[in-house]
């Protein structure tokens, strides 16, 4: 890895005008890791734009520099992209972006990445994009601000869900310390990310609940929200399921656990897992289009989630 830092190191001196972009609709791991490294680059003196197609959720709005992240680039003289958390260059947000031909520095850790990058900083071991950009400043002597630090503890905590995921490492929580003595807070973080449900949300989970179904044959739990499901709930969030499939993956004799919701003309699908259960969802999620990671992976497909008349869920293709 420190090869490969040595090498992004380099892209970045011989750049001045760096585009940082990540897949559509921002999370916590490669948002706040973008952010971080805005700060240090800004710093630099290298011209920042900071481009994500969908923008910030309003559980993320409270990261400081959040405010610069605009839905698309409009001109294109850039000499730089860093990408975080795209496992292929598909998936780096928008269009305009997508069909830049300027050198890529790819940060992920995807198992799936595809190194589609001219420097690719891929550890798939790190607990988030987060970890392993704060290894990246240590690594280059970079001070650690407050706002880097809560930028890169709200990417810690969202990717292994408040260090409650198989990834927690002992290296991920020297790196939380480290994060909280230079001032980032957890508890003002967890607040911001998880306790911010609306009593619309909880009722949605609700329906989600009741809707959940044991399949005891193949032993997978799932649930689904249908248009009709969701129809009840008027303004729901966009992040307003998030979390839920982790909630029906904490059933011990389920392999694995599926959340399937209708999201206008497309399916979404979030699976879930647990090391001892011994299944990879992210080939599940292959097969559907979609990536990510053994435990935690997701797909989206074009379709709608329907009722057939015994009130048993089945996927149109459209
Ligand atoms: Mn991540």
């Amino acid at each position: 890895m420190e090869q490969n830092f040595a090498k992004a190191k380099d892209l970045i001196d011989a750049s001045s005008d760096i585009l940082l972009t990540m897949h559509e609709r921002m999370d916590g791991d490669d948002g706040g890791a973008l952010l971080a490294m805005g700060y240090q680059l800004e710093k630099m003196g290298k011209t920042v734009t900071y481009s994500i197609k969908k923008g910030v959720p309003p559980s993320l709005n409270f990261l400081p520099n959040s405010n610069k992240i605009a839905d698309d680039i409009e001109h294109k003289n850039f000499d730089l992209l860093i990408t975080f958390g795209c496992s292929s260059k598909d998936r780096c947000g928008s269009e305009k972006t997508m069909s830049l031909e300027i050198p890529v520095l790819n940060i992920d850790h995807h198992p799936d990445n595809t190194g589609f990058g001219q420097v690719n900083v891929v550890d798939h071991k790190k607990s988030s994009v987060a970890e392993l950009v704060y290894d990246f400043f240590v690594w280059n002597k970079w001070p650690i601000t407050k706002d880097i630090a809560t930028c890169l503890l709200t990417g810690i905590i969202t990717d292994t869900g408040c260090f409650m995921h198989s990834n927690t490492q002992s290296s991920t929580l020297k790196a939380a310390g480290e994060l909280m003595s230079r001032g980032a807070h957890i508890n003002k973080i967890v607040g911001q990310v998880y306790k911010n449900k609306s009593l619309q949300t909880l009722k949605a989970w609700g329906k989600a609940m009741e809707n959940s179904y044991y399949d005891e044959k193949h032993k997978i739990i799932y649930s689904a929200m249908t248009e009709q499901d969701l129809a009840n709930f008027q303004s729901l969030p966009q992040a307003a399921f998030e979390g839920f499939v982790e909630t029906l993956n904490t059933v011990p004799e389920a392999k694995f656990a599926m959340f399937l919701r209708q999201d206008g003309n497309v399916i979404k699908g979030s699976l879930r897992s647990d090391t001892f259960k011994n299944i990879d969802v992210s080939k599940i999620a292959h097969i559907f289009g979609g990536g990510g990671h053994k435990l935690a992976a997701g797909f989206s497909v074009a379709g709608k989630l329907m009722k057939d008349e015994n009130g048993k869920w089945k996927a149109v293709s459209s």
